[in-house]
């Protein structure tokens, strides 16, 4: 014995560089399961050559029962070379970036496994070059990773803190769930560049409000790929919540407006909650959760609130960085039927602005579109002013024109623009008309500026 140990030793060493797998330092990065949006075929899987010598991985499998995908030959990956595998999505291949196609494919899902290997069987650990699992232990392809040295047995990284649009990552060395991260940050397509918190994205937004009787909330999908909403949570003041239901599908650049308080027959652009989720009152607030875990800040989407501070779910926005502590949408100058309008440009409270011409259900930069136009005119040829105005309503249900203002402007006094306000009470029914006297005021002209516009309605 005393002379083999040397001997021993070298032939050992030697073994396990000749057995040593071929692009042993090729791994699974970073995975991207729950992209922000619909997730098929917005799923990524980045590999990475973490080795000292360039390795040419054709031929290799990315193996996801009972799907399996291999990689063109040849794929070229120089040292510390990345590049990214389009899950279950057509397209043309490049030197870094791959698409699976559909067929035979599937979309990975929240609890699943992915092995990489270079070569079949997929039974033989031999073969296998990485192996990653998440959410639950025991994923197909475990015992083989166990048996390869890649994974530990009964091991799976936990993904509960993972909110959407988040990937998980591999922090560069070890092979166990520990050697993985959560990351709020992803990087595919390039080094993975530590792990940050996970905080829910979406590509939806609220985008306008519409305060009291008849109100509503207009979402937008602001980004480029499709929303599911299906489960997401609208939460106004408690107990208000409505969960939007199965195939609740928001293409990008739509709109959907919910109808709040009220029941209806939903359809692709208008859901109804019904009679439990309370309208929106002077001060108040709206958050948008993905998920019905609404005590969890990194589950808020979007929050807005105007009228007060300190409202329903400030405390989460706040968490969540979708909300500065002591701010709220200006609510001044808005009148009965108006509106908070998200505008292009600007951020937080900034980027919203007060629209007495509210667009529920069409783009906010559309112009206002009116059942309300001034009909007829009774002109005293003597002063050469306005006698009287006839309003008609053209439209298809009654308008209030509380709030509204009348103006005129003389042509004796150039520039001289004035305006009365309408009584709260003025409403117009839907093909209906309404005349307003005008005034005559101290100068002895006629106008609104006496106040006392005698408006009656006049029934069709
Ligand atoms: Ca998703
Ligand atoms: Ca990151
Ligand atoms: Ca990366
Ligand atoms: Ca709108």
């Amino acid at each position: 014995m005393s002379k083999n140990p040397p001997i021993l030793a070298a032939v050992v060493l030697a073994s396990l560089s000749l057995l040593a797998p071929v692009g042993a330092q090729v791994v699974l990065n970073e995975i991207l399961y729950d992209p922000v949006g619909v997730n098929t075929g917005q799923q990524v899987v980045e590999v990475q050559n973490l080795g000292p010598d360039p390795v040419d991985i054709g031929g290799y499998w990315l193996s996801f029962p009972p799907a399996a995908w291999k990689f063109p030959r040849p794929t070229n990956l120089p040292v510390g070379g990345i590049l990214v595998v389009n899950m279950n999505h057509s397209g043309t291949n490049t030197a870094t970036e791959f698409f699976t196609g559909t067929s035979g494919m599937r979309n990975l899902k929240s609890t699943d496994s992915l092995s990489l290997f270079k070569g079949e069987p997929f039974s033989d650990s031999t073969l296998l070059v990485d192996y990653v699992e998440w959410g639950v232990a025991g994923q197909s392809g475990e015992d083989v990773a166990v048996d390869a040295d890649r994974w530990e047995n009964g091991a799976a990284i936990q993904n509960s803190s993972l909110r959407e649009g988040s990937s998980i990552a591999y922090k560069g060395s070890g092979f166990s769930a520990l050697a993985w991260c959560v990351d709020g940050s992803p990087s595919l397509g390039a080094p993975n560049d530590g792990c940050t918190p996970s905080q829910a994205q979406s590509p939806v937004r609220i985008n306008e409000l519409v305060l009291g009787q008849l109100g509503s909330v207009e979402l937008m999908n602001a980004g480029a790929v499709a929303e599911d909403l299906e489960g997401k949570l609208l939460v106004g003041r408690p107990p208000s919540a409505y969960r939007f239901p199965a195939g609740t599908l928001l293409l990008p650049g739509k709109l959907l407006l919910i109808h709040l308080g009220v029941t209806g027959t939903d359809g692709p652009s208008d859901l109804y909650t019904g009679g439990n989720f309370a309208t929106f009152g002077p001060s108040d607030s709206v958050a948008l959760f993905a998920s019905s875990a609404t005590g969890n800040s990194t589950f808020l989407i979007d929050f807005q609130e105007w009228g007060g501070t300190g409202l329903a779910n400030e405390n989460l926005a706040i968490q969540a960085g979708l909300w500065t502590a002591g701010t709220s949408l200006s609510t001044n100058g808005l009148i009965a039927g108006g509106s908070l309008a998200g505008m292009d440009g600007g951020s937080g409270p900034l980027k919203w602005v007060v629209d007495n011409t509210p667009t529920p259900g069409s783009p906010n930069t559309d112009p206002p579109s009116h059942s309300i136009r001034l009909n007829e005119v009774l002109v005293d040829t003597t002063l050469g002013e306005a006698q009287a105005v006839e309003i008609a309503n053209t439209g298809g249900s009654a308008v209030s024109l509380a709030g509204y203002r009348l103006c005129t402007h003389s042509n004796l006094e150039p520039g001289k623009v004035v305006c009365g306000a309408l009584p709260a009470s003025a409403v117009v029914a839907s093909g209906g008309f309404l005349v307003v006297r005008l005034g005559v005021n101290q100068e002895g002209r006629r106008g609104l500026a006496a106040g006392l516009p005698d408006a009656r309605q006049l029934g069709r």
